[in-house]
């Protein structure tokens, strides 16, 4: 597998990963899905990395899943040889993730987005779940998490004509969470990143994981996950010096363990 499919960047806690197949607008090839699960691993296994961007270029983010690669396929192709595995473990990934959207978040690339825990956009960028025009639909994750963040009314346009929505329109539907001039938007999502990476690091996670899991779930389930997850941070120093620099009138000097 060629590795140069996702290039990963170091900046400082932040690790940023350019998505790099430009001649096919990052077409998301089982390849490419696999390089980005393998560096969304990498990272998983990087004490040293607390955020991570997700960034496709000026371009274009994500263009779909790659159509070459499905046009031939039957229903047991995907199932038996399919993508699941790669999503599953980008779904997976135990760091929180921005994606940083400028040009097409098409399909699998707007699932991708989706995927991650904040999504910062360009003004030049779009979304879309153009599947129906190809004969399909959304199938890694597009038909429910894009209708609980926008809503089943408006999601359900989007899924049901496969027509693109900007930047702005999305951001007041609650999908985006800034909306950014082009030549701004890498520095906005890095930035966002760093400030997420000098929070304490046991504590993003466990926000983080109550958050992610307990929406999917009823309130009483997601309540009793967030109790659990609250109670565990006590049992951490960044816990301690928080609040002790807090009342010292200090800033506190995480140690992320
Ligand atoms: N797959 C493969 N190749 C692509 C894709 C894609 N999704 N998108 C673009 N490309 C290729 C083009 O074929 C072209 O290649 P070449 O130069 O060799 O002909 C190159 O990228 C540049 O594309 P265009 O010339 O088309 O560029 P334009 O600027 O004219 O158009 C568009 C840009 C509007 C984004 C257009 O390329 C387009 O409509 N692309 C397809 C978008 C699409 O339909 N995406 C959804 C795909 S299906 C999907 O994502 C399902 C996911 C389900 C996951 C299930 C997991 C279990």
């Amino acid at each position: 597998m060629p590795n140069d499919l996702v290039l990963t960047e170091k900046h400082d806690a932040v690790a940023l990963l350019r998505f790099n197949r430009p001649e096919k607008l990052n077409a998301l090839s089982p390849e490419m899905l696999a390089a980005i699960a393998s560096a969304l691993e990498a990272l998983d296994s990087d004490d040293s990395v607390r955020a991570a961007v997700l960034y496709g270029g000026e371009r274009t983010f994500a263009a779909g899943a790659d159509i070459a690669k499905m046009a031939e396929l039957s229903s047991v192709d995907v199932l038996q040889g399919g993508t699941r595995d790669y999503w599953l473990r980008i779904w997976d990934a135990g760091k929180p993730l921005i994606a940083a959207v400028s040009g097409y978040a098409y399909g699998g690339g707007c699932e991708l987005a989706m995927s991650c825990d904040l999504i910062v956009a360009s003004e030049t960028a779009r979304f879309a779940q153009p599947e129906i025009k190809l004969g399909i639909m959304p199938g890694a994750g597009g038909t429910q998490r894009l209708a609980r963040a926008i809503g089943p009314y408006k999601a359900m346009e989007m899924i049901l004509t496969g027509e693109p929505v900007g930047a702005r329109e999305l951001h007041a539907a609650g999908l985006v969470n800034r909306v950014v001039p082009a030549e701004r938007l890498l520095d906005e999502a890095l930035e966002l990143a760093a400030t997420i990476a000098e929070r304490p690091a046991v504590a993003v996670r466990l926000a983080r994981h109550a958050l992610r899991h307990g929406f999917a779930r009823t309130l009483e389930e997601g309540l009793e996950m967030e109790r659990h997850d609250y109670r565990l941070l006590y049992d951490t120093e960044d816990q301690k010096e928080g609040m002790t620099a807090f009342l010292e009138k200090r800033d506190p000097e995480f140690k992320h363990g």
